[in-house]
């Protein structure tokens, strides 16, 4: 079938791509970043998870990223496990001014996402790498990291734009070539979404929140 811009109308496919890590590493605004196009200071803190999507055409593919936002507040983890049911890639993300929130990926997210997935890409981005003279974590102890958990390490900023689609169009490319006879499984991507309220509690399933 062709559509109005004359182009072949492809199937699309829809891949599920879960942020985590701690709170105020930058997740939200990477996914700002990639959505939109611009860099949001002080994003409010993410109360559960909140959902987003962007489409790409990646290897003649038409993409559907849906991207979950996840809460990295200590207050919600106990649903971090139900966010990362169905994940296609997972980004581990850390703020390379914080040593906390890498020596948390370590501890406690990086052994979360292998209880909680199969068939993914994982991906390390450390991220502020604009705040460079501030940078505690070094960028080699990511890399090594990344190696060591079989994932794939991206040093980004949520400033900029070419780093940021870096980490995600360069995760998808990597699972289009990884699985492509997973693509298109029909529940390749969970599509429920929940929504919780301050205490933790969730309020709304099924949303696309
Ligand atoms: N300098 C700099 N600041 C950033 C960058 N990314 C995010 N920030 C800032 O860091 C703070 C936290 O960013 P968020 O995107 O809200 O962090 P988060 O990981 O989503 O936090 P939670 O929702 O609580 O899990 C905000 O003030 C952002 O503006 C970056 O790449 N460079
Ligand atoms: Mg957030």
């Amino acid at each position: 079938m062709i559509d109005s811009s004359g182009e072949e109308e492809k199937e699309i496919i829809s891949l599920k791509v879960t942020l985590i890590g701690n709170t105020a590493v930058g997740k939200t605004a990477l996914i700002n970043q990639f959505v939109n196009n611009s860099y949001i200071d002080n994003p409010i803190a993410t109360i559960g998870c909140d959902k987003f999507s962007k489409i790409e055409r990646i290897n003649n593919l038409k993409i559907k990223l849906n991207l979950w936002d996840t809460a990295g507040q200590e207050r919600f983890r106990s649903l971090s496990p139900m966010f990362l049911k169905g994940s296609n890639i997972v980004i581990l993300v850390y703020d390379i001014t914080n040593q906390l929130s890498f020596d948390e990926l370590r501890n406690y997210w990086v052994n979360l996402v292998k209880e909680n997935t199969n068939n993914i890409i994982l991906g390390v981005a450390g991220n502020k790498s604009d705040l460079y003279d501030e940078e505690i974590v070094d960028e080699e102890n990511g890399r090594k990291f990344a190696e060591e958990n079989n994932a794939f390490f991206y040093s980004t900023s949520s400033k900029n734009l070419t780093l940021t689609q870096n980490l995600f169009i360069g995760l998808t490319t990597l699972y289009i070539e990884k699985y492509p006879n997973n693509l298109y499984n029909d529940d390749n991507s969970s599509s429920t979404s929940y929504k919780v309220s301050n205490d933790g509690k969730n309020v709304n399933s099924n949303c696309f929140c």
